[in-house]
């Protein structure tokens, strides 16, 4: 958790991402917002990608990539932007950045993306936590004709020991890190039990994000 990073490293993402996209007859763009609905957890840059279908940010269940494993630790977005930017024309159409939410709020991105480029993806770190993270996968936008409201569960990343204690919490000036066994899976919550407030505290059973992606020029 070094959600105090995020600033920095986004406020440097944004200028590569300008040239990210070739302009494309086909494409379309969509609005992407999202919210949180813990009320009590900050949320780190979040960082968004139209790509082909098939490829996917995450997968419970399976080895945590490096790019997901920096957002939900740091709330680095870069490793994800720099893959699309990099990959733009090929496996990826377009990247888009959304900045940090607080607890409660809620902020919204645009994105294009086009018949090769359907599939949207995003995720944003649970500021308050060790390496937790939400955010939505693989979901077609190109195709909508309206409004899709998703809600997210929280995550882990399964790279860094939920040890709760200040020594592992940069947000409490801790700087250490206690390694997981990489695979992402649904997150137990925050527990309260050592040196984290119990005020980050929020229910794991319930959606604590939802996206609302909207067509702003529907595909014909
Ligand atoms: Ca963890």
């Amino acid at each position: 958790m070094r959600f105090t990073r995020l600033a920095l490293g986004a406020a440097l993402a944004i200028p590569a991402l300008i040239s990210a996209r070739a302009a494309d007859p086909a494409s379309h763009r969509v609005s992407i917002e999202y919210e949180d609905l813990t009320r009590t957890q900050p949320l780190s840059s979040a960082p968004f990608v139209s790509h082909v279908a098939g490829l996917h940010l995450w997968e419970i269940g399976k080895p945590t990539g490096v790019p997901i494993q920096v957002l939900a630790e740091d709330g680095n977005p870069e490793w994800i932007l720099g893959a699309a930017v990099n990959g733009a024309g090929g496996a990826y159409g377009d990247a888009a950045m959304g900045l940090p939410v607080m607890p409660g709020g809620k902020r919204r991105v645009e994105l294009q993306v086009d018949e090769r480029h359907p599939m949207v993806s995003g995720a944003w770190m649970l500021g308050a936590s060790n390496d937790g993270f939400a955010g939505i996968d693989a979901v077609d936008a190109y195709r909508l004709r309206a409004p899709l409201t998703v809600e997210v569960f929280a995550l882990d990343a399964g790279t860094e020991v939920d040890s709760e204690k200040k020594e592992f919490v940069p947000l409490l000036g801790g700087l250490l890190r206690d390694p997981e066994r990489g695979v992402v899976a649904r997150h137990a919550g925050i527990r309260g039990d050592a040196d984290l407030p119990a005020s980050f505290w929020f229910d794991p059973a319930k959606p604590v994000g939802r996206v609302t992606i909207t067509p702003l020029q529907p595909a014909s």
